[in-house]
C-alpha cells in the first residue's frame, strides 16, 4: 500500500434530499481518521474540503428544469473540482482518500482516478446499485446515478466531467451488499453483465468466499482498484447515520473482514467513504465505524 495518503473532504448534500450529509467529512475527522492512519505509520496530508458554493440551492426541486436531475449544475461543478484535485494527488504519487458527502461525489472520484489507469477496477460497496439515469431514477437524486455515469450513461454534463467517457468498463465493476435495486438498474446489470454480490450471495457463501471471489475477479484485468464504500451497505443497526438505510445489510464484522481481505490482497489504489450523515446518527457511531473500516483497509491488525 502507498504510504503517502492525501485526504479530501467533500461536504456534498445536493445529490439527494436529506440534509446533514454535508457534515460527514467533519464527523469522520472528529472520529479520528488522521490519528488512526498516522498510528499505522502512514504520512497523511489533509487537504481540507472541496468548496461547495451553492449548498442550499434549489433544494428539493426534482423537476424544476424538467430533467429529473436534482441540482445538476451544482453537482457537476463540485465533481469537476473534485476530479482535478484527485488527479493532482495521484500525480504526486499519493493515495487519494475521499470523505463524503453523498454518493454523487463518486462521479468526480471516478473521473479523477480513471484518468490514471487504462483499466480501472471499481468495488462498489452499497445497499444500492447507483446505476440509475434520469430516465430510470424514481427520485431524481444524482447519488443514485454515480456508477452509471462512470459507465458513460446519463446526462452529458455528468459523463463529460474530466473530458473523457466512459471511465470504467462493466466487466471491471463488482457491487457488494446490494439489496435495493430499481427495475432499470436490474435491466442494466443483466445487459452489461455487471458482477453483483447481493446480500443473497453474502448469506449463502459468507463474506470470506465473496471477497475471495471478488478480489480474484477484479484483479484479473485491472491496473488499479477504486473502493467506493457507501455506509448504507452496512446493517442500519451498525451504521444508523445514513440517508437511505435498508434493513438486512452487511454486519460490522463482515464489513471489517472485507476490508482486511482487501488490505491483505493489497489491490486498492484509491478509496472513498460516503453517506455518513451525523444528524441521523447516534453519537457519531457511523463515522466511528467508517474510521474503523478505514483502519482495517489500511492494514490495522487485531493482534
Ligand atoms: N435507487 C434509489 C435510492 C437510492 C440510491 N442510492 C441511495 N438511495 N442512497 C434512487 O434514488 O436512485
Ligand atoms: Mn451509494
Ligand atoms: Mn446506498
Amino acid at each position: 500500500m502507498n504510504q503517502q495518503i492525501s485526504i479530501i473532504g467533500v461536504p456534498m448534500d445536493l445529490g439527494q434530499t436529506r440534509r446533514g450529509v454535508d457534515m460527514g467529512p467533519s464527523a469522520i475527522r472528529y472520529a479520528g481518521i488522521v490519528e488512526r492512519l498516522q498510528n499505522l505509520k502512514y504520512h497523511i496530508k489533509d487537504l481540507g474540503n472541496i468548496e461547495i458554493s451553492h449548498l442550499t440551492a434549489d433544494q428539493g426541486d426534482v423537476n424544476d428544469k424538467g430533467h429529473n436531475l436534482r441540482n445538476l449544475q451544482e453537482v457537476k461543478e463540485v465533481n469537476e473540482k473534485l476530479a482535478s484535485s484527485i488527479s493532482e494527488v495521484i500525480s504526486e504519487n499519493r493515495f487519494p482518500l475521499i470523505l463524503g458527502g453523498d454518493h454523487s461525489i463518486g462521479i468526480g472520484t471516478i473521473a479523477g482516478v480513471a484518468k490514471h489507469y487504462n483499466n480501472l477496477g471499481v468495488i462498489w460497496f452499497d445497499a444500492h446499485g447507483d446505476l440509475n439515469t434520469a430516465e430510470t431514477s424514481p427520485t431524481g437524486n444524482i447519488h443514485g446515478m454515480s456508477l452509471a455515469v462512470g459507465l458513460g450513461l446519463g446526462h452529458e454534463k455528468l459523463t463529460n466531467i474530466g473530458e473523457f467517457t466512459p471511465k470504467i468498463k462493466p466487466e471491471n465493476i463488482v457491487i457488494i451488499g446490494a439489496r435495493s435495486l430499481d427495475e432499470g438498474e436490474k435491466v442494466l446489470i443483466r445487459e452489461k453483465g455487471i458482477k453483483v454480490y447481493s446480500m443473497h450471495e453474502i448469506d449463502r457463501l459468507g463474506m470470506s468466499k465473496v471477497m475471495e471471489q471478488a478480489i480474484a475477479y477484479i484483479s484479473k484485468n485491472t491496473d488499479g482498484v477504486h473502493l467506493s464504500l457507501d455506509l448504507d451497505a452496512l446493517n442500519p443497526h451498525d451504521a444508523p447515520g445514513v440517508g437511505t438505510p435498508v434493513l438486512g445489510g452487511v454486519s460490522y464484522r463482515e464489513s471489517h473482514l472485507a476490508m482486511e481481505m482487501l488490505a491483505e490482497a493489497d489491490i486498492v489504489t484509491s478509496a472513498e467513504f460516503v453517506e455518513v450523515n451525523p444528524i441521523l446518527d447516534e453519537r457519531n457511531k457511523t463515522a466511528t465505524v467508517a474510521v474503523a473500516l478505514m483502519g482495517s483497509l489500511f492494514g490495522e491488525k487485531l493482534t
